[in-house]
């Protein structure tokens, strides 16, 4: 693999390939089971020397179990009584033969387990050494050796969905496409440079430049994806704001499904911000209950006020509520002044009581933003609400799976970006009619940040921060 080399003097030495390594791939702690993971060439003699198979079996079947012991050569006593596997190269996690041994999952057995394989000649295994194999050895591209990091991190059904796609490889496919046409590009161009005078294919001008505006769409959705995939891994913050007793309590508890802050018929009962984690279809979302906005009755009151206020300010995303059993006043017309700018959506409440306010009545304060009708007493227009904040974030309807690709990594937006940029500027180029060296260098930058995208030209100090963010056993 032709990966670009820059030399820094902070850079570590590379873990060396040849040498076969070891290590525990399951957590520290008490389980039914524990791993010892060994990779590479001397996997199998380590195994043969420690193993002591129960059934006088003088070999290993690949990629099947045996059952025995593994003994301490040097007292001879069994050390566990274990489950083993040899998986020979190449079908394996990295290639390489691989051997797992299955012990009972105490930390003392696992580490006096290691320490026999580390003596037959094995090293210690580096974080993420055993995927970064898989990623040397041609096994996977780096977008999938991401996506396990990714897998295990995931804390969401959709984090989880989005990994797994990336895992299957979505994403590499779909960059050795775009790749693939750029390099046809890439070369008529560069024969028309090297051979102008020749007899060969005329460049369609028209064509190319159609080309390249169709991947930069495709690119642009992909950049665009990135904000949707954050946004499933990292959630929103959310302030419910509103004068006082409109029902702000009553929703944060309905929505929680639980009494979690207190409601009474006095105004100004919620004092500070009460704030939990939601999960609305797979967003997280950090919700904020805060004190109705009014003039303060007293000093406790104003700080809260103060609190709502802030919170409100520096959220993402605001539930504006009025009640719908009173008329709009003064306090309404201020909050609507506060939040102005911010992404929200407009909650009318208490459609059980007979309403004083209309939707119209509300459109015309708010004509671009979704509003809608409720009741937090009886629980009624709850999942309407979610679907909207939902909508109003992802900009699609609700769906279980994302069928679309997304790309969740800061790494490949910045990558995707850069391949967008160049692709624009040959661009314009072709409609200034400028050298077809520049636009030759345009295409092979952008070829360039692909290829650095999943792994092709990507340099050490990337591999490092990658494979750090790993465990050590992956
Ligand atoms: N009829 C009716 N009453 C409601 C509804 N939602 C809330 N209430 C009542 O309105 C009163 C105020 O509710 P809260 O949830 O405490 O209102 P709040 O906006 O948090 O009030 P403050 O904390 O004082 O700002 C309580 O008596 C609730 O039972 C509703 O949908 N219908
Ligand atoms: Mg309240």
């Amino acid at each position: 693999m032709n990966r670009g080399s820059s030399l820094s003097s902070s850079r570590r030495i590379p873990p060396n390939q040849e040498e076969t390594i070891a290590a525990i791939s399951t957590p520290f702690g008490e389980s039914g089971i524990g791993i010892v993971r060994i990779s590479g060439s001397s996997a199998e003699s380590i195994a043969r020397k420690l193993f002591k198979p129960k059934k006088d079996q003088s070999y290993f079947i690949s990629h099947h179990f045996h059952y025995g012991e593994i003994l301490d050569l040097r007292s001879g006593n069994p050390v566990d009584e274990v489950l083993i596997v040899l998986m020979k190269s190449p079908k394996t996690y990295t290639k390489e033969d691989i051997v797992e041994i299955h012990c009972h999952g105490g930390y003392f057995i696992l580490q006096k387990v290691l320490e026999l394989v580390l003596k037959e000649g094995a090293r210690m295994a580096q974080p993420g050494e055993f995927t970064r194999r898989a990623f040397l050895n041609g096994r996977i591209d780096l977008t999938r050796a991401e996506a396990v990091i990714d897998l295990i991190r995931a804390k969401n059904q959709t984090s989880l969905e989005i990994a797994n796609q990336q895992l299957r490889g979505y994403l590499y496919s779909e960059m050795a496409e775009l790749k693939a046409r750029l390099i046809e590009h890439l070369a008529l161009i560069e024969a028309h440079i090297d051979f102008p005078e020749e007899e060969i294919e005329p460049i369609a001008f028209g064509e190319l430049k159609g080309d390249l505006d169709r991947m930069n769409h495709q690119l642009e959705g992909w950049i665009y994806s990135y904000e949707e995939g954050r946004l499933f891994r990292e959630g929103i913050s959310c302030a419910i704001v509103g004068k006082t007793n409109v029902g702000k309590s009553s929703l944060l508890n309905v929505l929680l499904k639980e009494e979690r802050a207190i409601v009474t018929p006095i105004p100004g009962t919620t004092r500070d911000v009460i704030e939990e984690v939601l999960n609305i279809y797979g967003i997280p979302v950090r919700l904020m209950d805060t004190a109705g906005l009014r003039r303060p009755a007293d000093s406790i009151e104003q700080e809260g006020v103060r609190r709502a206020k802030e919170r409100a300010a520096d959220s993402d995303f605001i539930v504006l509520m009025l009640d719908g059993s009173r008329e709009l006043d003064a306090d309404d017309l201020g909050i609507f002044e506060e939040i102005k700018g911010k992404k929200r959506v407009v909650v009318l409440n208490k459609n059980d009581l007979p309403l004083k306010i209309t939707i119209e009545e509300v459109k015309r304060s708010f004509p671009e933003d979704p509003i809608i009708s409720i009741s937090a007493l009886k629980k009624e227009g709850i999942d309407d609400l979610k679907q909207t904040i939902y909508t109003s974030l992802v900009h699609r309807e609700v769906r279980a799976t994302p069928e679309h690709l997304i790309v969740a990594n800061i790494r490949h937006r910045t990558a995707l970006a850069q391949a967008w940029e160049n692709l624009s500027n040959a661009m314009k180029g072709l409609e200034q009619g400028t050298s077809l060296e520049f636009i030759a260098f345009e295409i092979r930058s952008a070829l360039d940040a692909l290829g650095e995208m999943v792994g092709e030209t990507t340099t050490e100090e990337v591999l490092d921060r990658i494979f750090d963010q790993f465990c050590i056993g992956k």
